[in-house]
């Protein structure tokens, strides 16, 4: 048995645009992702959010089911929308209102609201008024947005995180342009990123003077980072997995704990890299209490020989042109349904890496799991290949642990199956089957082995 440390959070995660449906309800406007999901092409069954799980409905219910799998913490995103459905400055009474009823309904099953501001359901009307996260504009707007929250909620929410992901919203939102707002550039994604990093650290400047000290919680932000394996020990291939890690995680951890962008990443984009003041830089620096992580995935990195200019078959390349490498893949690894290879000692790796270049911050996991083929037998979900992921990469967490590295939680992702952004509803996540017919929730076997797990502190 590998015995976790005492306190040690164990929780799962959901997002609101894939999980709560009810998108014109209660006065709810429409976000990024309800515009993107008209274009049929944007999505792989061309569905929506429209009604998702209908968690909005049924949030009681979910609950009451995370209580009896023993799960302590969840984590959940507010939909701006919800809350400023029509413009920066009107708050909806009835967005509000569905937040209190979580919250409320949380802690009376003793379990831990974990709240992220931004998971990517950006209101229409900012991207309409000023074309969203490409406008320093949005730095104020979000700021507006967070102070209502920790105004509303913050009596009753200990752990916040203000943005998920800021290398998905941009690469994949400005860059490759296959999520939300869709747009192709070479550019964009770091303009985004900057305006993402200024307005993460706003709020954490909001929360810490006006509100931390009443109300005792922890702000941070989630980023998400695959692991770059160097595919030699020759002196470039180790330099190109280091430059590629700097690229995904580094580019905005950096920033909050070092107080500028990578070197790697100044020196190959130059200017295309937008340049913090002497203020900003003193803004974003140290505006974490605690490193928030997702992650999926591993690939292996090697420098380019010249002959070559793109990668051989990586998953999640993202900028991959201005990195100067190329990613790839060991044909021998096991994939999930999303393609992704399997490989829990990259999760090790990361974790060391970030415990190495920040000077051992507190980690929360805030996100892990993958996409299976679920097996259906006698109406039991039978999916064994995802209690194995999870064992192994939870077991590589704990490794980590031994080594030194501060993990304080692990979420799993997700609590139930959902809208899959770009793959739609076909590729699940869950511990909990949904039958999208009935919108009944059953357990999958995982969801039983890590009840397990978490009431005995251990994998
Ligand atoms: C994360 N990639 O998204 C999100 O936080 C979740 O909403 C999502 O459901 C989950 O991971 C599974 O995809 C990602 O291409 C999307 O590297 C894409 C990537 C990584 C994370």
């Amino acid at each position: 048995m590998k015995k976790f440390p005492d306190g040690f959070t164990w929780g799962t995660a959901t997002s609101s645009f894939q999980i709560e449906g009810a998108w014109n309800v209660d006065g709810k406007g429409p976000s990024i992702w309800d515009t993107f999901c008209e274009n049929e092409t944007n999505i792989a069954d061309k569905s929506n959010g429209h009604i998702a799980c209908d968690h909005y409905h049924k949030f009681e219910e979910d609950i009451k089911l995370m209580k009896s799998l023993g799960i302590k913490a969840y984590r959940f995103s507010i939909a701006w929308p919800r809350i400023f459905p029509n413009d920066a400055n009107s708050a909806n009474q009835k967005g509000i209102d569905f937040y209190n009823k979580i919250i409320d309904t949380l802690l009376s099953h003793d379990i831990e609201p974990w709240v992220t501001l931004y998971h990517w359901d950006l209101p229409q009307h900012l991207e309409d008024s000023y074309k969203g996260w490409i406008d320093r504009k949005i730095i104020n707007d979000f700021n507006t947005y967070a102070r209502t929250c920790f105004n509303h909620f913050g009596d009753r929410v200990k752990n916040w995180i203000t943005i998920n992901e800021a290398w998905v919203v941009t690469v994949l939102g400005y860059g490759i342009g296959i999520f939300a707002p869709g747009l192709k550039s070479d550019e964009l994604p770091y303009k985004t990123g900057h305006h993402i990093l200024l307005s993460h650290a706003t709020a954490v400047k909001t929360y810490r003077e006006e509100f931390q000290e009443k109300q005792g919680g922890k702000i941070g932000m989630t980023n998400n980072c695959d692991w770059r394996e160097a595919h030699s020990q020759k002196p470039e291939d180790l330099e190109a997995a280091q430059r590629a890690v700097e690229f995904f995680l580094a580019w905005f951890a950096d920033p909050i704990y070092k107080g500028d962008y990578p070197l790697s990443m100044r020196n190959r984009l130059g200017n295309r890299l937008p340049h913090f003041t002497e203020e900003e830089k003193e803004l974003v620096k140290g505006s974490s209490d605690f490193f928030g992580l997702n992650h999926y995935t591993t690939s292996y990195v090697a420098a380019l020989t010249g002959e070559e200019d793109h990668s051989t078959g990586g998953v999640n390349e993202g900028m991959i042109k201005d990195q100067d490498l190329k990613l790839i893949q060991d044909q021998s690894w096991d994939k999930t349904d999303m393609d992704w290879p399997i490989v829990p000692w990259g999760l090790q790796k990361l974790l060391e890496w970030i415990n190495e270049r920040y000077d051992q911050p507190d980690i929360v996991i805030t996100e892990n799991g993958c996409a299976m083929k679920d097996q259906i037998v006698d109406g039991k979900v039978n999916d064994q290949n995802r209690i194995d992921f999870y064992e192994s990469y939870i077991s590589a967490v704990h490794k980590a642990i031994e080594n030194g590295v501060k993990v304080k939680g692990y979420f799993a992702w997700s609590f139930m199956d959902n809208f899959e952004w770009a793959s739609g509803y076909e590729k699940r996540f869950g511990i909990c089957y949904v039958d999208y017919n009935t919108l009944k929730r059953t357990p999958k076997a995982s969801a039983l082995w890590y009840k397990n797990v978490i009431s005995q502190n251990a994998v």
